[in-house]
C-alpha cells in the first residue's frame, strides 16, 4: 500500500467539518466520499490517524521508514504580502520519495515542492529504524557572487541524543553534506516526544533563515503521548525571522553586523497573524495552526521555538494548559499553566481539556465569535511582525458542539470563511 499517496485524501478526511477560508467547496466531501470508498487496511488508517495525514516516508521492506529531504531555497510569502528570502529543507511532491540528485533551478522546480519554513514535520516510530537521506541541491536564487552559493549542510536531530557521528554536526567525524552530495543518517529512536531538526553549518545564520522543522516520534499507531489519551494534536513551531538578514545572506552571504540581528517576523508553523481574518497565508486559516476541537475533548498540544534571543509566552484565552513533558519527556508529574515560556531548542508538550458549553463561550477581550478564543505571544514583541501589531505569534482556538445543528461543510462559493459568524 502506496500510504503517501494516502495522505491528501486523509488529510481532505480530517478536514471535512473544519472550514476554511481555503477550502474548495464540493471539493472536501466528495474526497471524504471517495476516501471511505477506497477501505483502508486497518493499519493504515491507524498510521493516518496518528500522523494526521502528514505526508509519510516510505516503508522499505526491512521494515525502515525511508525519507528523502532536499536543500534549496526560494520565498515564502507572508501574510503583510511580502515575499521574503528563505533557505531549508522540502521533498519531492508529494512525498519523501528519492528524486536523485536534484542539481539545478529548473529540476527543483519540477520536482520539489517549494520551500517552506518551518519544513514539512517527520513522523517516526519508537523502535522503527529510519533512514533519512539528505540531498544538498545548492542555492538558486542567490546573487552569482554571494558566499552562500556552494555551502554545506546536515541534519542535527535536537534532542534524540545519537552519537556524534550521525548528529549533523559538521566533521564530528562526518563531514557535512556538499552541494551536489548526499548523505544518510540512519538511526531507531528510543524515545517517544517532539523534537525538531535542524542544519548545524554556519548554525546562526543557517537555522534562523529557515533551516528546521518538527520531528514527532509516536510510541505506536494510537493517539497517546506519554500515556496521555488525546482526541486531537497541532504541532505550533514558534520562530522568529529577518527578512533584512536573510536578503544579505542572499546578496553577498554575510550579515552586516550580526550582533544587532533583529526580528521582523514572529511566526507560527511560518505565519504570522494579521488583521485581515479572511487572509489565506494567515495563522488562523492554516488547517495545521487553527486549533479545532469538540466540546469534551482532549487536545494535545506540540509547541517547538527556535529563534536567536527571543522567548515565546504562550498564553490562551479562556484555558489552562496541563503541561505533561518538557523536551521529548514526560514529567512526573504534571501542572498547570495559562502563560508559558518557551525559549530557542525547547519542546513543551500540553494538554488542553476543553469544557463542555466551550463552544457557546465567548472571549470579551477578543469578541471573534462564539467557541472562538485567541492563543497568542504575551511577550508582546513577538505580536508585531514589520513593525506593526498583531502581526505576530497568534493562532484560535475553535470548538464546535456535537449537539448543534450542522454547519454546511464548505462555504457558499464566493464567500470566504467568516469567524465572526461562526
Ligand atoms: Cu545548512
Amino acid at each position: 500500500m502506496n500510504v503517501s499517496k494516502l495522505m491528501g485524501w486523509a488529510t481532505a478526511v480530517l478536514l471535512t467539518g473544519i472550514t476554511t477560508y481555503t477550502a474548495v467547496p464540493n471539493v472536501l466531501g466528495e474526497e471524504a466520499k471517495q476516501t471511505a470508498a477506497w477501505n483502508l487496511s486497518q493499519e493504515d488508517q491507524d498510521l493516518i490517524n496518528v500522523t494526521n495525514g502528514d505526508i509519510m516516508g516510505e516503508r522499505c521492506k526491512d521494515g525502515a521508514w525511508e525519507f528523502h529531504l532536499y536543500t534549496t531555497d526560494g520565498y515564502q510569502e507572508m501574510a503583510n504580502g511580502e515575499l521574503v528570502y528563505v533557505f531549508g529543507y522540502t521533498h519531492a511532491k508529494g512525498s519523501f520519495k528519492n528524486v536523485g540528485e536534484v542539481t539545478t533551478k529548473e529540476q527543483v522546480e519540477q520536482l520539489l515542492e517549494p520551500v517552506r519554513v518551518p519544513s514539512d514535520p517527520i513522523h517516526l516510530f519508537v523502535g522503527e529504524k529510519a533512514r533519512i537521506t539528505l540531498h544538498n541541491t545548492g542555492m538558486h536564487c542567490t546573487n552569482a557572487n554571494s558566499g552562500l552559493n556552494h555551502v554545506a549542510h546536515t541534519i542535527h536531530f535536537h534532542g534524540l541524543d545519537l552519537t556524534p557521528a550521525i548528529d549533523g554536526v559538521p566533521s564530528l567525524p562526518v563531514d557535512p553534506v556538499l552541494e551536489h552530495k548526499s548523505f544518510t543518517y540512519e538511526l531507531t529512536p528510543q524515545y517517544e516526544g517532539s523534537f525538531m531538526g535542524h542544519c548545524h553549518v554556519d548554525s546562526f545564520n543557517h537555522i534562523l533563515a529557515g533551516m528546521y522543522f518538527p520531528i514527532i516520534i509516536h510510541q505506536d499507531r494510537t493517539k497517546t503521548a506519554y500515556g496521555y489519551k488525546y482526541d486531537r494534536d497541532y504541532t505550533l513551531f514558534f520562530s522568529e525571522l529577518s527578512s533584512t538578514a536573510n536578503e544579505q545572506l542572499q546578496e553577498s552571504g554575510v550579515v552586516h553586523g550580526l550582533q544587532d540581528w533583529k526580528a521582523d517576523y514572529f511566526l507560527i508553523n511560518g505565519r504570522t497573524f494579521t488583521d485581515n481574518l479572511y487572509h489565506p497565508r494567515s495563522v488562523i486559516n492554516d488547517p495545521r495552526s487553527r486549533i479545532v476541537a469538540y466540546e469534551d475533548e482532549t487536545v494535545l498540544l506540540r509547541f517547538m521555538a527556535i529563534g536567536a534571543d527571543h522567548v515565546f509566552a504562550i498564553h490562551p484565552h479562556g484555558y489552562h494548559m496541563e503541561v505533561v513533558a518538557l523536551d521529548g519527556r514526560k514529567l512526573k508529574s504534571s501542572y498547570e499553566k495559562d502563560t508559558l515560556c518557551i525559549a530557542s531548542g525547547e519542546r513543551i508538550d500540553v494538554l488542553v481539556k476543553i469544557p463542555h458549553f466551550a463552544s457557546q463561550r465567548k472571549c470579551l477581550s477578543c469578541n471573534l465569535g462564539a467557541g472562538i478564543t485567541i492563543m497568542h505571544d504575551h511577550n508582546l514583541r513577538g505580536m508585531v511582525s514589520t513593525g506593526k501589531y498583531p502581526l505576530g505569534a497568534l493562532t484560535i482556538f475553535d470548538v464546535k458542539s456535537r449537539e448543534k445543528v450542522a454547519q454546511p461543510e464548505v462555504p457558499v462559493k464566493g464567500k470566504p470563511y467568516n469567524p465572526l459568524e461562526h
